[in-house]
């Protein structure tokens, strides 16, 4: 995908192409989960993943979704173009362990800081990512 990003800047190829590759990516992964193990009974805890609010890319999203899932996590996915109080309800009402964001549009980035703003005034955090937050927090003010 990122050839073909690269191909796409340098209008060697053109948005239908690009779209028809994104699927396919996502076809690829479905097929590749199959022969996945799955270690169904591992309970690792309840993770909420989405795309942020604007922004509809989701192939590393679903890839990371997929992972955690055959891992043992309990995943509950937003889909895409996800606002942040959606992230917040859902991970209270599931009682979820971790909410994973995904962004690849420097616009949409912004909502990443005011979720994180709203659990870190509201939730005062875990400490356990009190630190990971902490470094996100200060790359994303730096952007
Ligand atoms: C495919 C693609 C599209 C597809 C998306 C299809 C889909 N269903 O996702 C289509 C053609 C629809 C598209 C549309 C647009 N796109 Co686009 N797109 C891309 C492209 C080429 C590849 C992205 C991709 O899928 N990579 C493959 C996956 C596997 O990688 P990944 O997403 O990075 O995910 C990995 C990690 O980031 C990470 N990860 C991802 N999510 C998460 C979440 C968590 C919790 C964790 C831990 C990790 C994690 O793990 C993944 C696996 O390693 C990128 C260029 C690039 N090189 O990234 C541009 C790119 C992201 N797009 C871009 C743009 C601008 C757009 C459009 C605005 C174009 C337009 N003018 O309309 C629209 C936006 C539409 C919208 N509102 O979202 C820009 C963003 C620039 C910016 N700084 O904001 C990029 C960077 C291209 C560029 N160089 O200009 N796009």
């Amino acid at each position: 995908m990122n050839e073909l990003g690269d191909r796409f800047a340098r209008m060697e190829i053109f948005l239908p192409e690009l779209m028809i590759a994104a699927e396919a990516a996502d076809a690829i992964r479905e097929e590749l989960i199959k022969s996945v193990e799955v270690k169904s009974d591992a309970n690792n805890g309840t993770v909420v993943i989405g795309t942020i609010a604007g922004d509809n890319h989701d192939i590393g999203k679903k890839m990371v979704a997929t992972l955690l899932s055959v891992n043992g996590y309990n995943v509950i996915d937003l889909g895409t173009d996800v606002d942040p109080m959606q992230f917040i309800d859902t991970a209270k009402n599931e009682n979820a362990d971790m909410i994973a964001m995904s962004s690849l549009l420097s616009t949409s980035m912004p909502f990443i800081r005011e979720t994180i703003e709203y659990l870190v005034d509201e939730y005062a955090l875990m400490e356990l990512c009190q630190q990971r937050v902490d470094y996100l927090y200060k790359k994303i003010q730096e952007q």
